[in-house]
Formats: C-alpha cells, structure tokens, sequence
C-alpha cells in the first residue's frame, strides 16, 4: 500500500498564545500563564517520530500547498474568510470565533495551509498517486461552521477537502468519519441537508461543543439519515470503540457506498488525554485505522484521506499517530512503550452501558438508503 503523507513546519508554527489551556492568563483572576491546550507538541513530535523511526522512507511525501480563498470559500461564509484575514494582519492576530481559540499574526496563512494540506491529500488519493493518505495539519478543523471558527478552529479543513473532492475532482458521495473524542459539530453543519455526504461522529458524550451529538441529529430535509452520531461514555475503551466501529460506522459506510472515505482522526480519545476521558490505545487506533481500511477496500477502492484534528499529551500521541502511519502503509517500526500500562487498564473491554450506547446509534442506520 503506498500511503501519502503531509507535514509542513509552518504547522508548528501556528500560535495560540500562553492560555492556561483554555483561558486567558489574569493574575487578578488567579491564572497563571502557561501554554494552550492547542500548542504545536503532539503535532511535531509525531513529525519528528514518523522521521526518526524511519518510517518516513515508507511514506510517499507530498507537499502542501495553501487553499485559495475560492476554496475555502467553498464552505465558509466570505465575511468569516475577510475577518480571519484581516486579524491575521494584525501584530497581535486574532481569535477564530469563540475567544478560546487564538492565533498569531500570519495566522491565516497556516490556516490555508492546513486546509490546502487535506486538498493536496484528496488529490493524491483520487488522481491514482497514492492508495491513502495522512495530512498532519494544524490548525484543526471539525469545529469550524460556515460563519465562524470555534474549539481552535479556523477552517474546516475535512469540509473543504470533500467540496474540493466534489467540485473539481467528480466525485460525489463522500462519507467522514471523526473518531476525535470532541464532537464534529462543524464538518456536520456543512452537510447537514446534504445526502451525498455522510458524516459520522464518535464522541464522548456531550464534552465539546455542550450539548452537542446526541442521537436526535440526524440530518435534515434530504440529508436526514446522513448525519450519525455515536456519542460514548466516558472511560469507553479499545473494546467498546471496535464495536462503535462494528455496529454503527462500518455497516453505515457500507450502506451508503461512499467513493471516498475521509477521517477527521484525532487523538484525544488516547488513554492519556487531558481533554478526554476515553482510554483507547495505540494497538486501538491501529485497529480503528485498519477497519476503516477494509470498508473503504470494499466500497472505494480503499480510497482514505486522514486529516489530523486534537490530541493533546504530546508523550503519548505520537505513538498513535505512528500507529495509524503504519497501519495505512503496511509498515512496522518501533514499539509503543506505554501501550503495557494502558493495555492493562481494566475496562478496556465493551462495558454494558457502552454496548446499549453503541446499540441505540445503530437504530439510525436503517434511514441510510442502500445504494
Ligand atoms: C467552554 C469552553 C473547550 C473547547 C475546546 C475543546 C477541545 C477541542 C478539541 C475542549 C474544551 C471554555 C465551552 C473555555 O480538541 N476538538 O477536537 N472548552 N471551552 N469555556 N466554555 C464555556
Ligand atoms: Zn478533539
């Protein structure tokens, strides 16, 4: 299998400032400054591992280039593009839209980068170049909505890259899988009336956005039945995301008989995370990659484009993030070192509440029409 791959160093360099993880350092408040939840570590230090196990010589490179604003436009509204643009100019940046997630001076143009990062990857996989790919972009995109950015957002990336895909690529039925631990709120907003593109949602339950992902969305008008979630408790692991992957978004792709599958694949569901409390492994994210390598051998001629979003201790996921490299390419490196200790955790196995949790999404897959 030849896989692509996309890093570029201007992704490290996209900057949220020195919040206290999410909030704005204030003495008068008690908040000490520190650095953003969103800082470049995981990101780069994936980079970094994927070059120094030489897993890099396995992996086919290709390079980023910046969308246009044409293409963003594609999916986001042209006063949101001229407001991100115009704080980009500004020395101090901005914010995308929620006043938790900041960005420097020049940050638009990251931001473009990242998006044009998964159009390149798209491009890759349709146009024959490579089976797969993985774009290692930041700053995320699954938040991001027409009008505004949220949740370090700026651009929906995934969502541009499945215009682009529609647009100028010909093709039309695309199905998006988010297995970050946070809700696709952003990547479902953009398709919500739209039956040619099917997202799928794992989360853990109502974490961020609130109130956000449950099972009542469904879609709307001619979209309704294309828009899934499977919202999980909290402490849901290997076991119950294989089910998840088993019962809800591999029949539901097999269903809906996507030409090209792309996954909004975070890392924040890992067993270390500070923003989530779920406990898959490596040795899981290995499994989630490879099952979603077989639905799309079936059903697209495994055309996959992975697009990077959250997670967030950066000594872990880089060993996830290695996991799914390999996975995607075929390849074997060096060994996870935390996965005995995370391994063993109890609970790794499907847990009851996980199962009637996974069994209720289900219930929604009879309103995907079989193509
Ligand atoms: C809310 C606040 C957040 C925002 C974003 C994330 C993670 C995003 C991610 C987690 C918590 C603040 C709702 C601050 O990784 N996506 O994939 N919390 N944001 N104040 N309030 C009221
Ligand atoms: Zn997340």
């Amino acid at each position: 299998m030849t896989t692509g791959y996309l890093y570029h160093e201007l992704f490290g360099w996209h900057d949220p400032g020195n919040q206290a993880g999410l909030f704005p350092p204030d003495p008068r408040r008690g908040v000490q400054p520190l650095r953003h939840f969103e800082n470049a570590d995981t990101k780069r230090r994936i980079h970094e591992l994927v070059v120094v196990s030489g897993l890099i010589d396995e992996l086919v490179r290709i390079p980023a280039r910046p969308a246009t604003q044409e293409e963003i436009r594609r999916v986001h509204h042209r006063e949101h593009v001229a407001r991100i643009r115009a704080e980009s100019e500004r020395p101090s940046g901005g914010d995308a839209g929620d006043g938790i997630s900041p960005f420097g001076s020049g940050g638009f143009e990251i931001a473009a980068l990242a998006a044009g990062a998964v159009l390149a990857a798209v491009e890759a996989v349709c146009d024959g170049r490579v089976d797969n790919a993985y774009a290692l972009v930041r700053p995320p995109g699954h938040h991001a909505l027409p009008a505004n950015g949220m949740g370090f957002c700026l651009f929906n990336n995934v969502a541009i890259a499945v215009r682009h895909a529609q647009k100028v690529l010909g093709v039309r039925r695309v199905a998006v899988l988010d297995w970050d631990v946070h809700h696709g709120n952003g990547t479902q907003a953009v398709f919500y009336s739209d039956p040619d593109v099917l997202t799928i949602s794992i989360h853990q339950d109502n974490v961020f956005p609130v109130d956000s992902g449950g099972l009542d969305e469904r879609g709307a008008g001619p979209g309704l039945g294309y828009a899934l979630n499977v919202p999980l408790p909290p402490g849901t692991g290997d076991g119950g995301y294989r089910y998840a992957m088993e019962t809800v978004c591999l029949p539901a792709i097999r269903r809906f008989r996507p030409e090209l599958i792309l996954v909004a694949c975070g890392f924040d569901a890992g067993a270390m995370d500070p923003l989530g409390r779920q406990m898959v492994t490596s040795d899981g994210f290995r499994e989630l990659t490879a099952l979603t390598l077989q639905a799309a051998a079936e059903v697209c001629d495994g055309r996959v484009v992975l697009a990077h979003e959250g997670g967030y201790n950066p000594a872990f996921v880089p060993f996830c993030g290695l996991a799914v490299l390999e996975t995607l390419c075929g390849a074997k490196t060096v060994d996870d070192p935390f996965l005995p200790l995370v391994a063993a955790m109890a609970g790794q196995e499907l847990q009851p509440a996980q199962r009637e949790a996974i069994d209720r999404a289900a219930q929604a897959l009879a309103d995907i029409e079989t193509r």
